[in-house]
């Protein structure tokens, strides 16, 4: 169990352990520091403020280099925790691992500028229960890949992005991180991004449940803020939970839209469980699917089980981290 003093003390020493986004990787080759990427005018700090036109390129400049990648392929955002990247000796490398929280990347035109109702969320990851998006970032050594959707041939921003919610019990203590690089895409894709798409000075709420959220609490469960992934993205925009099977979708058929991957109807957790519960438990209606563990389960019964069972209490834990003062 975590005790306040603890959580007090572990919040003191997570002050200035930021990231940045530095370059493209490219077939696994990086582009070159700085090449095409705006860099932050803010350096690797966080940013507090959901409003803020930060929210949009992190306060980078645009510049006339892009990177060029194919409609559908894959391609790298290598972050650090300083810039220029410390070789060795860098614990904090690329971010301080207290900093958990979730990695989500967006895509706009580049002719907006970023401004206004133009991205779309292309991928995410939030938080399976274990694994955080920004563990895996940090296994990855601070890379973020993702296959692009199959975007028409143009010009666009690339946003990756992270929230560190290790002090975010508190309103408007959620760290932003984000940066924007210039991508030119390639290729003989067909699909063009949705006429309204988020600003990102008002995509997420300082309530938001996944802005103001204490991650300390146990709490199996977290909702990623922001918009829906877009059901034209081919790929990712999962999060990596081990109930969901991504559904690929086959480079074979660019012109086909994916969709969204959906629980398969064929899952365990659909057919009712048959109540090995006696009298233990009071109130739980025996049409409820998935409140009461029969003697054997599945891994995904349990998972359902255990979110139902972690999101009753969701709401009382949060009211509860409202009352901590970092
Ligand atoms: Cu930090």
């Amino acid at each position: 169990m975590f005790t306040k003093s603890a959580i007090i003390l572990a919040a003191a020493n997570l002050a200035a352990a930021h990231t940045t986004f530095q370059s493209f990787v490219i077939d696994g080759k990086d582009q070159g520091q700085h090449f095409a990427v705006q860099t932050p005018s803010n350096g690797n700090n966080p940013i507090f403020d959901v409003s803020s036109t930060a929210m949009i390129c992190n306060g980078g400049k645009a510049t006339s280099d892009q990177v060029e990648v194919a409609a559908g392929s894959s391609i790298g955002m290598q972050w650090h925790h300083n810039d220029p990247a410390t070789t060795s000796g860098d614990n904090d490398e690329p971010i301080a691992a207290s900093h958990k929280g979730p990695v989500m990347v967006y895509i706009a035109k580049a002719e907006s500028n970023g401004e206004g109702p133009v991205w779309q969320k292309i991928w995410e990851e939030g938080y399976d229960g274990t694994t955080w998006g920004v563990d895996t970032f940090i296994s990855n050594k601070g890379l973020i890949n993702i296959d692009l959707p199959n975007l028409e041939p143009g010009d666009y921003l690339i946003r990756p992005e992270m929230i560190g919610l290790h002090e975010a019990s508190g309103e408007g203590k959620a760290q932003f991180y984000n940066g924007c690089g210039q991508i030119k895409v390639t290729g003989s894709g067909t699909l063009s991004l949705p006429a309204e798409g988020t600003d990102m000075t008002k995509a997420y709420s300082a309530q938001d449940p996944g802005v103001l959220y204490n991650m300390y609490a146990g709490e199996k469960t977290y909702t990623i803020p922001g918009p829906a992934v877009w059901t034209g993205a081919s790929s990712g925009g999962e999060p990596s939970t081990p109930t969901t099977t991504a559904a690929p979708v086959s480079s074979a058929a660019p012109t086909k839209t994916a969709t969204p991957s959906a629980p398969a109807a064929s899952d365990p957790v659909a057919s009712p469980v048959e109540s090995a519960a006696p009298s233990a438990a009071p109130s739980s209606p025996a049409s409820d699917n998935g409140s009461a563990l029969p003697e054997t389960f599945t891994i995904e019964q349990f998972i359902t089980w255990l979110k139902a069972t972690t999101g009753s209490s969701a709401s009382k834990a949060r009211r509860h981290a409202r009352a901590f003062h970092f």
